[in-house]
């Protein structure tokens, strides 16, 4: 995947030329969608171009600005676009042609300049379309260019996108040696829904990037009146120090982190791991630096090769007994964290999300390097390795006890009705759509809630204080708890792998718990349960929040219902002139029958929240991240990243 040297670029590499009218037409097309991801897609776009600059070894620093008037600017120090005449487009810079012309951008013929994958690596010129103005400045061969583009728009003919206003001009003399692109844009509101960035999306990405090039320092600003805050990210130890970032708020298997780096003629590829004392796998892969969340080949060599280094270490030092001795994959990735991150000249974006690299030759690249280098890593890390295959001896165990924990509930539930929890007060109807099962925290809470329901198609289930966090046990732990396995056996699916969506009893899976903090805590708790162990449950919208209302208040003879704080001080602010008596309700259990019907069981009038997996997966984020962290940084995180939680109150 060597580059040519910078001498070998020069305009005449440049090729493929079409107008930007197909991107402003189909804006879709080029960035996915014009909603904020696109939006976001902008930076992304013309932030890679600058990484591929420093992939080359040609730039060192990438800063990028939001302005206070709503651009951006993304300013490199690389070579700067080439400014020189274009061959086949007399008096015209190649530069202008690398703005102004589709696919044309970073990427030239045979020669080879780096190619980026997916949505990304569409051009910088896809940028301009998309902009009501977009600001070229280049430095290079002691100058500094110039040059301004715009959408054109006139009642008469279609918008013209990206249209120069003016030639590429120099317009100063540059710093001595300094080379480099600002590229600055301000994103058309006519075809964005909506054209605020977002600081904290646009600073994840960038520390991602700062992980992934080592050595690479990557500021960013932003400037706009009540949002001032800057940071830079730059990481000498690259995707090592990713690890240690991600395994921060756990608690580490053993201090080294484990890296390598190999190369072939397939492509490039790092890897860097460390086991943690969880349970979960953190496996995170990169191709050419976008994230493929759906894995692929690069995945796939790795965990092949990963399982079978330590299956190999294992059985060589007599660590491992038995017929059945041999670790799964899943038992030697128990509590992993790692980053494999691939570079390849021409990346198969696959899969629903275009997440899941395809290319089959860098599978055998991954599982050869990992191979080699893993295993001389085990040899010369003895502790290390011995915790590696404690721990996934005692993952294996858990399985095999969380499988006949499973196969004993499987049994019981094998008949209709036949080993129903005895606390289930189910339903009288058998047809699922309309069925419901209510969870209710405590005996209490559960009686009130039995008195109020409509036993033809309502079913209650009282859990009995906190279940377990799931995010905190190992699997044969989760199989083993009694509220667990009620839960289960109510539900009728079966859990973990087994769990079949297709056998649950209900239409409706309902938390109902207080609405104060513990009751927060509790449909945390049990909204990761789900997200982990009946995922099919969240992905097929069976999930469901009740929210009870913390407060009751009669207003012109009328009873009202009151959610919350914020809610109470909107009702006291409609009626300024009144003096309103506020009952706080202490808990579900002291609602009468007919208040806890209205609020939460009578379809007409409840307030019931669905929960999908986006905001399952914060609940998950919670759990396994945060809970170390104090009450007011978690809502502020809470805030940042979920689009609405406020079930969740942590
Ligand atoms: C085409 C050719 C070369 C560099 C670039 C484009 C380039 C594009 C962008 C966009 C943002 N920053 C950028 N930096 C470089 C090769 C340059 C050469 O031959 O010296």
């Amino acid at each position: 995947m060597a580059r040519p040297s910078s001498s070998d670029y020069s305009a005449e590499h440049i090729q493929v030329l079409e107008g930007l009218d197909p991107v402003r037409k189909r804006p879709g097309m080029y960035i996915g969608s014009t909603g904020p991801t696109g939006l976001h897609h902008l930076v992304w776009e013309v932030v890679d171009n600058a990484v591929d600059e420093a992939m080359a070894g040609v730039c060192t620093r990438i800063e990028v600005t939001i302005l206070a008037d709503g651009g951006v600017r993304v300013t490199d120090n690389g070579r700067g676009i080439p400014v020189d005449e274009h061959p086949q487009y007399k008096g015209r810079s190649a530069a202008e042609i690398v703005m102004t012309t589709l696919h044309a951008g970073g990427k030239f013929g045979g020669g080879g300049y780096k190619v980026s994958g997916g949505l990304h690596g569409v051009g910088v010129s896809v940028v301009n379309a998309l902009s009501a103005r977009t600001v070229l400045e280049v430095d290079r061969g002691g100058k500094t260019y110039r040059q301004e583009y715009a959408a054109e728009k006139s009642a008469k003919t279609a918008v013209r996108p990206g249209v120069p206003q003016g030639k590429l001009k120099v317009v100063a003399q540059s710093k001595r040696g300094h080379t480099g692109t600002s590229v600055t844009f301000w994103p058309d509101p006519d075809v964005f829904d909506e054209i605020e960035f977002r600081y904290a999306t646009i600073a994840e990405r960038l520390q991602i990037m700062a992980f992934l090039n080592r050595g690479l320092t990557i500021a960013l600003s932003d400037e706009r009146p009540g949002h001032k805050q800057s940071e830079s990210f730059s990481f000498d130890g690259g995707i090592v120090d990713f690890v240690r970032h991600l395994n921060q708020s756990k608690e580490p298997l053993f201090k080294d982190v484990g890296y390598f780096g190999d190369k072939g003629p397939e492509g490039e590829v790092e890897v860097a791991w460390q086991w943690n004392t969880g349970y979960h796998e953190g496996l995170h892969s990169f191709a050419n630096g976008i994230s493929t969340t759906e894995g692929g080949m690069h995945v796939e060599g790795f965990r092949r090769a990963l399982t079978q280094a330590v299956n190999r270490y294992a059985k060589d030092r007599n660590l491992v007994k038995g017929k059945d001795a041999a670790f799964q994959g899943d038992d030697v990735r128990e509590g992993l964290t790692a980053i494999v991150s691939v570079r390849l000249a021409d990346p198969q974006f696959e899969g629903q999300t275009k997440g899941k690299l395809g290319n089959t030759e860098i599978r055998s690249l991954v599982e050869r390097a990992t191979n080699t280098h893993l295993t001389r890593w085990l040899e010369e890390h003895p502790n290390p390795a011995k915790a590696i295959v404690a721990k996934a001896s005692n993952a294996a165990r858990a399985r095999s006890a969380a499988k006949s924990a499973r196969d004993l509930t499987r049994r019981k539930t094998a008949l209709d009705g036949v080993g129903m929890p005895d606390k289930l007060a189910d339903c009288a109807s058998r047809d699922r759509e309309g069925a419901e099962l209510f969870l209710v925290e405590g005996d209490s809470a559960g009686g009130s809630a039995r008195d109020a329901r409509d036993p033809k198609n309502q079913a209650i289930l009282p859990l009995r204080g906190k279940i377990l966090n799931v995010e905190r046990a190992s699997m044969d732990k989760v199989v083993a708890n009694t509220e667990i396995q009620s839960l289960t056996a109510a539900i009728g699916g079966g859990i973990g792998v087994d769990f079949d969506v297709a056998k649950v009893r209900y239409g409706r899976v309902i938390i109902l718990a207080d609405a104060d903090v513990d009751g927060g805590h509790i449909r945390t708790l049990l909204i990761t349960f789900f997200y982990r162990q009946m995922t099919p449950l969240v992905e097929n919208g069976l999930l469901y929040v009740a929210q009870p209302p913390l407060y009751s208040v009669e207003i012109g003879g009328e009873k009202q219902y009151v959610a919350d704080d914020a809610a109470r001080l909107r009702v006291s602010e409609e009626h300024p002139n009144r003096q309103l008596a506020f009952a706080r309700f202490k808990g579900l259990g002291e609602m009468d029958p007919h208040e806890l019907r209205e609020t939460c069981m009578n379809p007409a009038t409840r307030h019931l929240w669905q929960i999908d997996v986006d905001q399952a997966a914060i609940a998950d984020e919670v759990l396994s991240v945060l809970m170390g962290d104090d009450v007011e940084s978690r809502r502020n995180w809470i805030q940042r990243n979920a689009k609405d939680a406020r079930f969740l109150d942590v």
